[in-house]
């Protein structure tokens, strides 16, 4: 059977809630982060989540790869779009966007200084960088939704649930991050869904 590796509270959250919006037959593992003996480290070298491991022991990691994997195996529900469309490029874009400019660029600087520093002096102001980084990354993101309900075509893709994901890591970042109205309205809206509901209450944070 295919398994979803994911941690709770981590970005496979986006992932974990596919699995129940299309009703997938696929065994969701929750499995501890940054933890050498977590089984992990054997589907994947990097010790990260998501990861999907297909039947045949095949394994599929990143974000921008596993959410349109698993949005083409429903395609009828029309959370990605069909290959060769405009909208489905768009929405590669955002997911890409995500990745990069959001979780990679914003996040992981914020929350693991130590990976740029081993200098303990220094992370306080990679901290403090990656805040204002992330901040602009995600002001990006707010202007584009002013006036929009959703980041592509007026409904709820694939690129929305992981906009959701970051949404719901805001709240705990502070005042700073309290002006992005509409990213916290597409967060709520994302939480709102059953299937996402379905995934919180699976990972324990309901
Ligand atoms: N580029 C990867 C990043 C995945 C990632 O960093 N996942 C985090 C959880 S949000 C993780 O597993 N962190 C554990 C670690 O880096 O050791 C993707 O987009 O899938």
């Amino acid at each position: 059977m295919t398994v979803l590796y994911i941690a709770s509270g981590a970005c496979s959250l986006a992932a974990h809630s596919l699995v129940h919006e299309l009703d997938l037959p696929i065994r969701i593992e929750s499995v501890a982060l940054r933890t050498p003996d977590s089984p992990i480290h054997a589907v994947n070298p990097l010790g990260r989540v998501p990861a999907l491991q297909l039947d045949d022991g095949t394994v599929l990691t990143e974000n921008s790869a596993l959410l349109p994997y698993l949005a083409d195996l429903r395609p009828e529900a029309g959370l990605f779009a069909p290959a060769g469309s405009w909208e489905r490029t768009q929405i590669q874009s955002w997911i890409g966007y995500l990745t990069s400019e959001v979780h990679v660029g914003g996040f992981r600087p914020l929350n693991r200084p130590e990976r740029y520093s081993a200098d303990e002096g220094a992370h306080p102001g990679i901290r403090a960088q990656a805040a204002e980084q992330l901040h602009q990354a995600l002001a990006h993101i707010e202007r584009h939704l002013n006036g929009r309900q959703w980041l592509v075509d007026e409904r709820y893709s694939i690129a929305d649930a992981y906009l959701g994901v970051f949404a719901g890591w805001l709240p705990r970042l502070g005042e700073r991050f309290a002006d992005l109205a509409q990213i916290a309205r597409v967060g709520a809206a994302f939480r709102a869904r059953p299937a996402v509901q379905k995934a919180l209450a699976a990972e324990g944070l309901l």
